[in-house]
């Protein structure tokens, strides 16, 4: 079996990215504290309790690849000020994909912040890449998105931790959708609550099978590049009141600002300004 290196939370910078790059996921200790932890949790109870498992989509693809009995919900900053504090603004993770994503954009936003509560007997999730959620994008040699997958509860092979493929980020960019699983080629994210393990959108990755009667907590973070759209509309889930409360990085990333791109060019605009000037 293939394993990632596990690193603390206070790990230079320089450690976590070449063991990412070096394997396209890194799983660091206590990315979120355990006041942080349960601030997350204790926010989003009444949400875990209220969502049904499975998706809503109607369409094949989409009910495969979201599990039967795998429990997701969004607009995680609507919910939980504690999100927008320990995940959303986490450090490690803004250092990460700043040095990710910067070199192919002038700033990035959230492409999505995702619970993904992998239920008993849910078998494993078919591997993907991210990346290709904007296949027009994809270059072999940058990134347009990097994702963090944060163990809400302890990620066992047994519960469904999260499956990596570990050098797979540097095989030739391409769709896959399914990837053979060879014992010996890839890793379990294991890793203890509060733990992160942060990954490129090139690796081959996948939720494992959760072969225990327990629930497998998870919550994805993503950011993509700022000329890009991201998966989750935040703006319409996290309304300009409350986006009004939250510290200015914030906003941004939830796209209550608009995008300047090197050249000169803006986009994201309300009536020609930038859209931050709706909070002056
Ligand atoms: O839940 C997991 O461990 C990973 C899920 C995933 O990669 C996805 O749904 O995109």
């Amino acid at each position: 079996m293939a394993e990632l290196t596990t690193l603390d939370f206070d790990a230079p910078i320089d450690d976590v990215l070449a063991a990412l790059h070096r394997d396209g996921g890194v799983i660091v200790r206590d990315m979120l504290s355990e006041d942080g932890r349960r601030a997350i949790v204790d926010d989003l109870s009444a949400d875990f309790g209220a969502a049904a498992p499975g998706s809503k989509s109607g369409m094949e693809l989409w009910e495969t690849f979201h599990g039967a009995n795998t429990i997701r919900f969004c607009g995680l900053a609507a919910r939980s000020r504690a999100f927008v504090d320990h995940a959303l603004l986490n450090p490690v993770l803004a250092a990460v994909a700043d040095r990710e994503l910067l070199p192919g954009c002038a700033d990035y936003w959230l492409n999505t912040g995702q619970v993904m509560a992998v239920g008993p007997d849910e078998p494993a999730q078919y591997l993907h890449r991210d990346e290709n959620n904007w296949p027009e994008a994809v270059k072999p040699d940058s990134e347009v998105t990097v994702s963090c997958m944060f163990a809400l509860s302890d990620f066992t092979r047994e519960n469904g931790a999260t499956v990596v493929v570990p050098g797979s980020q540097s095989l030739p960019p391409g769709l896959v959708r399914g990837h053979e699983v060879v014992d010996a080629e890839v890793a379990y994210s294991e890793m203890s609550a509060g733990s992160g393990m942060i990954y490129s959108g090139k690796v081959i990755h996948g939720a494992g099978a959760n072969t225990t009667d327990a629930w497998r907590y998870g919550m994805h973070v993503s950011f993509v590049s700022g000329w890009l759209r991201p998966e989750e509309a935040s703006p319409i889930q996290v309304d300009c009141a409350t986006a009004a409360a939250l510290p200015e990085r914030a906003r941004q990333l939830l796209g209550w600002s608009s995008y300047h791109s090197e050249g000169g060019g803006r986009i994201w605009l309300v009536d020609f300004e930038d859209a931050s000037r709706l909070f002056d």
